[in-house]
């Protein structure tokens, strides 16, 4: 048996291989160390994190601030769960909702526990409010959609590698287009659809930026209808696009508006969805909720993220470096046959690389990133996702462009 913290990376890798579930193919690099905008493999080789765990670690990785929170209430209460009250939810979900202007939060753990919520909520308004004949609710989902792992999240996507052999599926559930209003009214006209569910940017459909205002149009459109418009933040919130969360760079505010990832930093498993009475208090004592959900360390730990997203101004700093990354990329574009498109918002972008969905070209250069010291993961086989953390400087940004367009010149 190898000691545990003096493993080599192939040791480690051999390790998850013969012990771990195949569900991932990770890039063959292993990481024992971050701070900030970097992190460290075994071997000691630093990088620039572009991938941010999908954008949970927008604060960076072990924000002082977030660790003191974390070691603080550790060592004083770490769950009681919701049979009996805490002394820090209250204080938490005060914050929360007063931050993103909502009556009341739901708490939760996971990203898709939080999707999960937002349909409970959605399917409960229609019948005790909207009016809709027990069990025929139905819930309109985009097209590419992607929010976890769970049964009802895989019996909305349109993505085989998600769903393929995982029947049978949740009934209720019907798809549009992504970025097509006209699909969206028409679906629309059903009386029984009960909410729309949308990322406003499709992360792992591949950083798909939906025409400028399409969310305030296919907001106005639910509302014609009486059909909530439910926002799947988790990935687009806590200042990821150069806002709080991204509907507000059309002054949309979801009716439900589901939260992860960030909300903790990156540090512990926090989720929420957020709403105002009419909708959350359709749920009575009993009928939702989870063991972990609104526990102290958890809620802590949020507080003290979102205190960073807001005291360093990381939307501001998103909206203002992703621009600066967009218009580099974007000129070296226009030069470079390899690269047919950049796209994004505040500092969750994308390339699109000129090769099949099928070749390996993306992988590759995400592999020579990798030696270039920056790490990056494809999607899709063509795209490949740019996310650092938000609390990187414009002279680290320069440098990582640097690397970016070194390594494309490779190829
Ligand atoms: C995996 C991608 C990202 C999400 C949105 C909800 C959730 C997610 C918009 C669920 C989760 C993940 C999870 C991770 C990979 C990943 C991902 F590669 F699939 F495309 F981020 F872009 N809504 N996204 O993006 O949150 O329950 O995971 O906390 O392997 O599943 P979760």
């Amino acid at each position: 048996m190898a000691v545990l913290d003096q493993l080599t990376s192939q040791q480690a890798i051999d390790l998850e291989n013969k012990h771990g579930a195949h569900n991932y193919h990770p890039l063959p690099v292993v990481l024992s160390r971050g701070k900030g905008v970097y992190v460290w493999d075994v071997e000691g080789k630093k990088y620039y994190d572009f991938l941010s765990a999908y954008s949970a670690v927008n604060q960076g990785h072990c924000h002082p601030k977030i660790i003191e929170a974390l070691k603080e209430q550790a060592s004083i209460l770490t769950l009681t769960s919701r049979a009996f009250h805490n002394n820090v939810l209250g204080e938490y979900e005060e914050y929360v909702t007063n931050l993103f202007g909502y009556d009341k939060i739901l708490p939760m753990n996971t990203g898709v526990e939080g999707g999960e919520t937002a349909i409970k909520l959605c399917r409960k308004w229609a019948y005790k409010v909207k009016g809709i004949q027990e069990n025929k609710a139905k819930i309109l989902f985009a097209e590419n959609n992607f929010w976890g792992r769970t049964l009802a999240a895989v019996s909305s996507s349109t993505d085989p590698s998600a769903f393929k052999d995982y029947g049978p599926y949740l009934p209720g559930f019907e798809i549009v287009k992504y970025n097509d209003l006209k699909a969206l009214e028409k679906a629309l006209e059903d009386p029984n659809v009960a909410g729309f569910m949308v990322e406003p940017i499709q992360g792992e459909a591949g950083v798909m930026v939906p025409d400028e205002g399409y969310l305030k149009k296919a907001y106005d459109l639910c509302k014609s209808k009486n059909v909530l418009f439910i926002a799947d933040e988790v990935q687009t919130g806590i200042s990821r696009t150069g806002k709080l969360f991204c509907c507000q760079h059309e002054d949309v505010k979801p009716d439900i508006l589901i939260l992860g990832k960030a909300l903790s930093g990156g540090v512990f498993p926090v989720s929420a969805a957020l709403a105002d009475n009419e909708i959350m208090m359709t749920i009575k004592p009993g009928e939702h909720g989870s063991t972990f959900g609104g526990n102290p360390l958890g809620c802590k730990v949020a507080m003290a993220a979102l205190k960073v997203a807001v005291d360093e101004n990381l939307a501001e700093n998103a909206e203002r470096l992703g621009t600066i990354f967009r218009a580099e990329l974007s000129a070296f574009a226009k030069e470079n046959d390899l690269v047919t498109s950049v796209r994004g918002k505040g500092l969750l972008n994308a390339i699109l690389i000129n090769d099949t969905e099928d070749s390996s070209t993306a992988w590759d250069i995400c592999m020579a990133l990798k030696e270039n010291g920056l790490l990056a993961k494809p999607t899709h086989g063509n795209i490949i996702r740019f996310a650092p953390p938000l609390v990187m400087t414009e002279e680290e940004l320069l440098d990582c462009v640097g690397i970016i367009k070194k390594t494309l010149l490779e190829f």
